[in-house]
């Protein structure tokens, strides 16, 4: 098979979908993966019609520890050279303080955005090694930089991803692996829609008043941090629409 191989986590939707258009729009081979079969699988036909690249759809929870190292495993021979791991997939569940918040969602948010990219990274570097060279890029998130008032959980994951990311870039320098972190701020996803457990009014006024993010906003980062030289890696970024100055501040018409 000729071109890259991205593999790109929870690309049914937001970031990870306009990732995976990106860089199959530049002819890269894609391993798309996510829990909704049917929306991966209308992403692959989409993907492979329009940009003449290979896809590889996997349907997998990645906080099924077992189903997700097994898939990711027995990838096909061809699939093997992952050039690019993005580890995108993951959630935020309520916004509470912490004696209101609920254990389900806790556990939640730390079996996907921790533990399931555990293990993806896990099945995945080996291929890396075998291949001498790799770049994991982890979507962390301003909640990883600052701790915001009834973000309790949900900023400790992202505080997780960022503290993973520097660790897996320590460790993996022997087999010239970059590691990426990029840490977005607010963005129109269905990450609000997400949160709020399908409150539209909800989710919408986390966005009045400004401009937020787009998801090709944080797919242009990702490709230009895939696309350096292999002497350069960009270790850490924090990206933010211009009316956010962090997690605190938002500049909002009224
Ligand atoms: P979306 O809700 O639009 O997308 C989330 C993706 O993650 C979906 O494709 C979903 O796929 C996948 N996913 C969620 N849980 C699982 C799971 N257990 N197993 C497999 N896939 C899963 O949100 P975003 O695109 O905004 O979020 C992407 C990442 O960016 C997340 O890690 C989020 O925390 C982070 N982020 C988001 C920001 C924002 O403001 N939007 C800002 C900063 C970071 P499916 O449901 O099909 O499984
Ligand atoms: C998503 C951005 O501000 O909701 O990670 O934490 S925020």
């Amino acid at each position: 098979m000729s071109g890259k191989i991205i593999l790109v986590t929870g690309a049914t939707s937001g970031f990870g979908k306009a990732i995976a258009e990106k860089f199959a729009a530049a002819g890269w081979n894609c391993i798309i993966t996510g829990r909704r079969k049917e929306k991966l699988e209308e992403l692959a036909s989409h993907l492979q019609n329009q940009y003449k690249v290979n896809i590889l759809p996997l349907t997998f929870d990645v906080q099924d520890r077992e189903a997700t190292t097994t898939q990711l495993q027995q990838l096909p021979a061809e699939w093997q050279q992952v050039d690019v791991l993005v580890n995108n997939a993951g959630l935020a569940l309520g916004r509470d303080t912490f004696d209101a918040a609920s254990l389900d969602d806790w556990d939640t948010m730390i079996n996907t955005n921790v533990k399931g990219l555990l293990y993806v990274s896990k099945a995945v570097v080996p291929y890396m090694i075998a291949n001498g060279k790799g770049h994991i890029i982890n979507i962390g998130s301003t909640a990883g930089k600052e701790v915001y008032p009834n973000g309790n959980v949900y900023c400790a994951s992202k505080h997780a991803v960022d503290a993973i990311s520097k660790s897996q870039r320590i460790d993996l320098l022997p087999h010239s692996i970059k590691v990426t972190a990029v840490h977005p701020g607010a963005a129109e996803t269905e990450f609000s829609d997400v949160r709020f457990k399908g409150d539209a009014s909800k989710a919408k006024a986390v966005y009045d008043g400004y401009e937020p993010l787009h998801a090709a906003d944080v797919a242009d980062i990702v490709f230009y941090a895939a696309n350096l030289p292999a002497h350069v890696c960009i270790n850490d970024l924090v990206v933010t629409c211009t009316a956010q100055a962090n997690s605190f501040f938002t500049h909002k018409n009224s």
